[in-house]
């Protein structure tokens, strides 16, 4: 019989990924959705089965990692082989306006989990994955940062995350849960939050050359991450919980690029080359040249004219809004996933340009679907966050 695996933050970025990637394994899972007032399943809608039918595959239930009776029901009642704990209050931005529902979910959420599995007697059956951050090393202590470099958070986003990394490791130590960690470096997609910044960038940029948006206003452009492919990076949680015995893996690309690069890198995939000039909130970015042939062939002829004539007017494109820089920064990121390399077998199958070329071509489809509706004289909103 196959495996059942239950997701929290199913109808999230990985969440849709993993429960892809399960089903297709042969397993039966289980997500946990919040009620919400409109439909919020657009990423597994092309997973989900009509309730109706007898053996269904995927599995949703209403529930919320604040309340830690549904929780315990919930796995009592599908009683998981294997648990990823996905569900969290994800933007580091945003904690700080929400610190105290960011602990609460990010935080003592993953104690329930385990506390849950314990009480319930299911530790020798079942195997739990926890969704840690790479944003644990904030104010990282070394450079490459590995599961030994010490941690040093700089939100409440990274601190609720503190404190879910080590109680899970507690868990594991002090009653032997099959409990492990993967340090999960940035990660993205077409499906990507669109306020997280690489999905933000890809949106303008598709915004900007079909006319919908004239700039790109962005926060700190000089912050390095090390950005993979959310599809790379779920196949990794997939092998944590196969192992024998639990751990804490860190898993990234080995590759750091500042903000500001994940732009220009965007702007090329389309044929356009920018400039950036000034520093901090005087920055800009300036469009110095097109490639016609590339610009048709990914963008389409018939945008061309117009967005030449658009940056003849306004070729700063990308500009700095002070709005969107936080309290305090995490500068730089780069992952060492060496153990994962070694340990897991696992290595990644995407590049920068292999993700941004993906990032862009879904966006610009999107917002051409978006262009059509316009005019076809229906009105077009943008949430500039
Ligand atoms: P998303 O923000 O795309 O998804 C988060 C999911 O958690 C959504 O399904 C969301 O539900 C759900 N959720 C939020 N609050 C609650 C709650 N109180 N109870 C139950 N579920 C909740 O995140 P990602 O898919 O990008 O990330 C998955 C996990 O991995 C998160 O824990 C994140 O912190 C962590 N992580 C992500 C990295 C990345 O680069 N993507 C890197 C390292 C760690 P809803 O759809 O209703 O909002
Ligand atoms: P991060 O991702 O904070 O690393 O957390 P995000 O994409 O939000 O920011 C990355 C870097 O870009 C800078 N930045 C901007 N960020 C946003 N969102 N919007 C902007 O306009 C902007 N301009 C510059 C940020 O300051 C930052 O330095 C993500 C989340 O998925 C977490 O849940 C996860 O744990 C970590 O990645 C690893």
């Amino acid at each position: 019989m196959g495996k059942n695996a239950l997701i929290t933050g199913i109808t999230g970025q990985d969440g849709a990924y993993l429960a892809e990637f399960l089903i297709k394994k042969g397993y039966i899972v289980h997500g946990i959705k919040r009620r919400s007032s409109l439909l919020n399943t657009d990423r597994i809608d092309h997973l989900y089965q009509d309730p109706h039918i007898e053996k269904r595959n995927l599995i949703l239930h209403y529930g919320d990692l604040s309340d830690s009776m549904n929780i315990t029901r919930i796995i009592q009642e599908c009683r998981p082989d294997e648990i990823y704990n996905l569900g969290a209050m994800s933007h580091v931005k945003v904690s700080f306006d929400v610190p105290e529902y960011t602990a609460n979910t990010d935080g003592i959420g993953t104690l329930r989990i385990l506390e849950a599995v314990r009480l319930l007697d299911m530790k020798d059956h079942t195997r739990i994955y926890q969704a840690s951050s790479s944003e644990l090393y904030g104010l990282v202590r070394e450079v490459p940062q590995t599961e030994n470099t010490p941690f040093y958070p700089r939100s409440p986003y990274a601190c609720a995350k503190l404190y879910a990394y080590w109680i899970t490791v507690n868990y594991r130590e002090a009653y032997g849960l099959h409990a492990s960690n993967g340090i999960l470096f940035n990660h993205e997609s077409p499906i990507r939050g669109e306020t997280f910044v690489s999905r933000k960038i890809t949106r303008a940029l598709s915004r900007i050359v079909l006319g919908l948006q004239d700039t790109l206003y962005m926060g700190n452009l000089s912050s390095k991450r090390d950005w993979g492919h959310a599809k790379d990076y779920i196949q990794a949680m997939y092998l944590i919980l196969q192992q024998e015995q639990p751990d804490d893996y860190v898993i990234a690309t080995g590759v750091t690029t500042a903000v500001r690069e994940f732009v220009s890198k965007s702007f090329a995939s389309l044929g356009i080359e920018l400039s950036f000039k000034g520093e901090k909130e005087k920055e800009t970015g300036k469009v110095i040249s097109i490639n016609d042939a590339l610009f048709t062939e990914k963008a389409g002829r018939h945008y061309l004219d117009k967005f030449k004539s658009r940056i003849r007017t306004n070729p700063l494109v990308v500009k700095v809004d002070p709005g969107y820089y936080r309290p305090t920064e995490v500068d730089l990121l780069l992952g060492d996933p060496t153990k994962a390399r070694e340990k897991l077998g696992w290595k990644p199958e995407y590049d920068l340009d292999g993700l941004i070329n993906e990032m862009v071509d879904s966006d610009l489809l999107l917002m051409k679907k978006e262009n059509y509706l316009r005019d076809g004289g229906y009105n077009i909103l943008n949430y500039f966050e």
